[in-house]
């Protein structure tokens, strides 16, 4: 792979000598942003990052291009979200080799995140002729009741360097063909992937001979905290932390705006008695490992009857012993880096409390080091028994550590499940029928997502994604959370001769 070359054919300009463009000519020189890679640690461009002039100007130009979008028709601006997805089909293999140079994770990964994005893509389309209202029956005679749904405006995407580049495409191709323009500030760690993705957008955008605006990028962390403040944006979707949610949830509530957040995820994998434990280890492996622990939706608590508790555990141990980690881009490798130095000394931290606070660890974890994994970043996934209500265990640290616990009762296991702070994923592996309907039913799962059979991490496009409690409770991708993009408005028309009160209410002059 010759990543010059990639960047070259994704539009971004490069030396690798730290300078770089993005392709916003609205952003100012403030600041630059540097991207490096944790394959090799090596510098892969700069960018400049957008300043607080820049980002007026980007401001101004969207809500200019919102006067232009919400008017056209949405099956029309689905027509160009159709665009936005052929032109990804066409850039796949380089956005998902960059992807995974830039952010670590595994090649397959990265082509699925470009996958996910295509997907979404279709979804919209189709979305863009069906973005239904109710018809209601109106308790006056000659009048008529009905909704609709009407574009909000400018929509932020504040969004995270797990999945640089797929959880952009969620929030934009819905809203664009909600009729809404998006302005994105994508993590500072993955910046290029957002460039490129602003290329080919962009592309798309002025081949149709659309206004300038419909879908801009602002870079820096600066820009997050502008966001929230500005009144201008009716809607920020923001994924990340909790406890930068939790910032942006009260400062865009105290001016009445909205959000989506997608926060911190402590999913688990309940193994029943019942499971089928080959195809669980696999579960639970591709939870706990993928994306070297870094998705909202990975495996985090495995919680395991105690009948079944050696035996998998030891099929789990040998199966840990067969993961190679290195190179992501090398398709032998199951695991790649953590994004940065950062994250190994937060692997390392949670590792040590794991320890304080009485956990055992049945794979040791550490950090690697040797040929090929200079950049410092590469770490071994681990495994630790210990028990739920551990302070470190009640946390999302993002690193592969797995917790092992043991339940006897399926009430209990479900218990389990529910008592951490966080609400995103949730799976249990079993052939019993009833105990899977109890782990679904009101009294079961109290997460977003509650899957049986099939692991906590991978969701499909078509489902609505999204977390309780502390996940932040917005939703996002499909079923019907494109009404999370739209302002609902209700309609009574009467076309009679008179103007009767509802309730029944005389005010006669
Ligand atoms: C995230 O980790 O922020 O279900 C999103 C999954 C992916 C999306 C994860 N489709 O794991």
């Amino acid at each position: 792979m010759n990543i010059n070359d990639i960047l070259t054919r994704l539009g971004i300009t490069s030396n690798n000598s730290g300078t770089s463009t993005g392709t916003n000519k609205l952003q100012s020189t403030a600041a630059t942003i540097t991207s490096y890679s944790p394959v090799n640690g090596e510098v892969i461009a700069t960018i400049q990052s957008t300043d607080a002039e820049g980002y007026e100007a980007v401001m101004q130009q969207a809500q200019q291009a919102f006067l232009y979008w919400r008017a056209v028709p949405a099956p029309k601006r689905g027509e160009i979200v159709r665009q936005f997805g052929d032109a990804l089909r066409l850039h796949k293999a380089d956005l998902g080799a960059l992807v995974s140079y830039e952010m670590g994770k595994s090649l397959q990964e990265g082509m699925g995140e470009v996958q996910e994005m295509i997907d979404i893509c279709d979804f919209a389309v189709g979305l863009s002729r069906q973005l239904y209202g109710l018809t209601m029956h109106s308790e006056r005679p000659n009048h008529r009741m009905y909704e609709q749904w009407h574009p909000m405006g400018i929509v932020s995407i504040i969004s995270a360097f797990n999945f640089p580049v797929a959880v952009w495409a969620w929030n934009t191709a819905l809203a664009l063909v909600c009729g809404n323009v998006c302005v994105w500030k994508p993590s500072s760690k993955t910046p290029l992937c957002a460039v490129a993705c602003q290329n080919i957008v962009a592309k798309v955008l002025k081949a149709n001979d659309l206004p300038e605006g419909i879908s801009s990028l602002v870079t820096g962390n600066a820009c997050g905290n502008l966001m929230n403040e500005d009144k201008r944006i009716p809607l920020i979707s923001f994924t990340g932390s909790t406890r930068v949610g939790r910032l942006v949830s009260a400062t865009v509530a105290g001016r009445f705006g909205r959000t989506i957040l997608e926060l911190g995820g402590n999913n688990a994998i309940i193994i029943s008695d019942s499971a089928d434990l080959e195809m669980s280890v696999i579960g639970a492996v591709f939870g706990a490992v993928g994306t070297a622990g870094q998705r909202c939706t990975s495996t985090r608590r495995l919680i395991i009857h105690e009948s079944v508790y050696n035996d998998f555990t030891t099929k789990l141990t040998k199966a840990y012993a067969q993961i190679k980690i290195g190179d992501p881009l090398n398709e032998n490798n199951h695991m790649g880096p953590l994004i940065d130095k950062d994250a190994v000394q937060a692997y390392l931290n949670s590792i040590e409390k794991v320890k304080q606070q009485g956990g055992r660890f049945l794979v040791e974890g550490g950090v690697l080091n040797g040929a090929g994994l200079e950049s410092g970043c590469y770490v071994k996934p681990c495994i630790a028994e210990v028990e739920n209500h551990y302070e470190i265990v009640q946390e999302e640290t993002f690193a592969p550590i797995l917790y092992v616990m043991k339940y006897s009762r399926i009430e209990e296991a479900i218990q389990m499940q529910n008592d951490v702070p966080q609400g995103l994923s949730s799976a249990i592996m079993t052939l019993n029928l009833r105990e899977a309907e109890q782990f679904l039913s009101a009294s079961g799962s109290d997460c977003g997502i509650a899957n049986v059979n099939i692991g906590t991490s991978g969701a499909e496009i078509g489902g609505a994604f999204g977390g309780e409690k502390e996940t932040g409770g917005g939703r996002e991708s499909g079923s019907d959370a494109w009404k999370g993009y739209m302002r609902r408005q209700t309609n009574t028309i009467n076309y009679s001769n008179t103007l009767p009160l509802a309730q029944g209410i005389k005010f006669d002059l």
